[in-house]
This record gives C-alpha cells, sequence and structure tokens, in this order.
C-alpha cells in the first residue's frame, strides 16, 4: 500500500487512480455508467499522462478490492479555475460510478465526501454536477441542491 492509499476494510482500499490501473478494470467499471467505447491500454497511458501534465486540475480517486485487484468504485473532482467571485473556482464531480457488486457500501458517500472536502481545501466556491434524472434523489441525499434557475445540482461553500 502506497502513503496515499486508506485502507477502508473489507479488502477496500481508497486511493488516487494510478497508470497501471487499466489492468485493473477501470474502463471496465466506466462501462458501468455510460458508452466508453474501444479503449485500448494505450490509449488510457496517454489519457493518464496528458491529465497528470494538467497540473491541479483532474483528481481521480478510486476504491480497489485488492483481494480481486479490480478497481471497484471511483470519482473525478475537476477543477476549474474562475475569473468570477474574486477569482474563485469551482469543483465539478465527473464520472461517479460504484460496481454494481458493491453497492449498498456507503462508497458513493465515501468519495462525495472527499470530493467535497477537497474542493473546499482548494478554495471551490462551489462543487457542482450534471446526473440522469433518476439519480437526482440520490445526489440530493448528500447535501446537493437543484437551485432555481440552474441545471445542475450542486453544494455551495460560501
Ligand atoms: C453522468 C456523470 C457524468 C458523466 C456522464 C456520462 C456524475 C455525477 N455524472 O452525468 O460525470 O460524464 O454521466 O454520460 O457522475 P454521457 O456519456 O451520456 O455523457
Amino acid at each position: 500500500m502506497t502513503d496515499s492509499s486508506i485502507d477502508l476494510g473489507d479488502n477496500l482500499v481508497f486511493r488516487p487512480l494510478r497508470r497501471d490501473d487499466y489492468a485493473r478494470n477501470y474502463m471496465g467499471l466506466l462501462s458501468q455508467l455510460t458508452e466508453v467505447g474501444q479503449v485500448t491500454g494505450e490509449q488510457y497511458e496517454r489519457r493518464f499522462d496528458m491529465m497528470r501534465s494538467t497540473p491541479n486540475t483532474y483528481y481521480i480517486c478510486v476504491v480497489e478490492d485488492v483481494v480481486k485487484t479490480k478497481i471497484v468504485a471511483t470519482i473525478t473532482l475537476v477543477y476549474e479555475q474562475k475569473f468570477i467571485r474574486g477569482t474563485s473556482a469551482r469543483g465539478r464531480v465527473e464520472d461517479l460510478v460504484v460496481d454494481t457488486d458493491y453497492r449498498g457500501k456507503k462508497l458513493s458517500k465515501l468519495l462525495l465526501d472527499v470530493v467535497c472536502q477537497l474542493s473546499k481545501l482548494l478554495g471551490c466556491y462551489k462543487v457542482s454536477l450534471e446526473c440522469k434524472d433518476h439519480l437526482k434523489k440520490h445526489y440530493e441525499q448528500f447535501g446537493f441542491v437543484a437551485e432555481a434557475g440552474q441545471n445542475h445540482l450542486c453544494r455551495r461553500f460560501v
């Protein structure tokens, strides 16, 4: 386990996405969220490198089942720098998915809590997400609000 990994018990470890996670079925997990297309290991690595070379922008967290060596949950926080609100920043929650076999373990809450804390630490004035209509209720229970006149759900910090 690396320093930035947290043991969640139950053979599950929370950590940042790694360059070799293609082999741990990261793309397979994403296919439970949407169409992923044909993505080779090389393409995955190229995209990973591109994201890593854009500093302080992409924060991708995963939960790995270390016995099955399989990624079972993931979330991405995109840090968007703004001119508005005194050159503030906005956090965007993207590509949150929990493997169907691992639902009911509150992994989604854990991932959202981490990302909200991180957004606050990074100085974001809010963190927002877009989701399928049937998932709105799911996100509302974690404090995300569909504000009148806005087309996304968000949590505001200031
Ligand atoms: C959901 C995701 C979004 C993802 C999209 C993919 C969350 C909170 N929202 O809206 O991040 O990119 O689905 O669906 O995870 P699409 O392929 O139809 O755009």
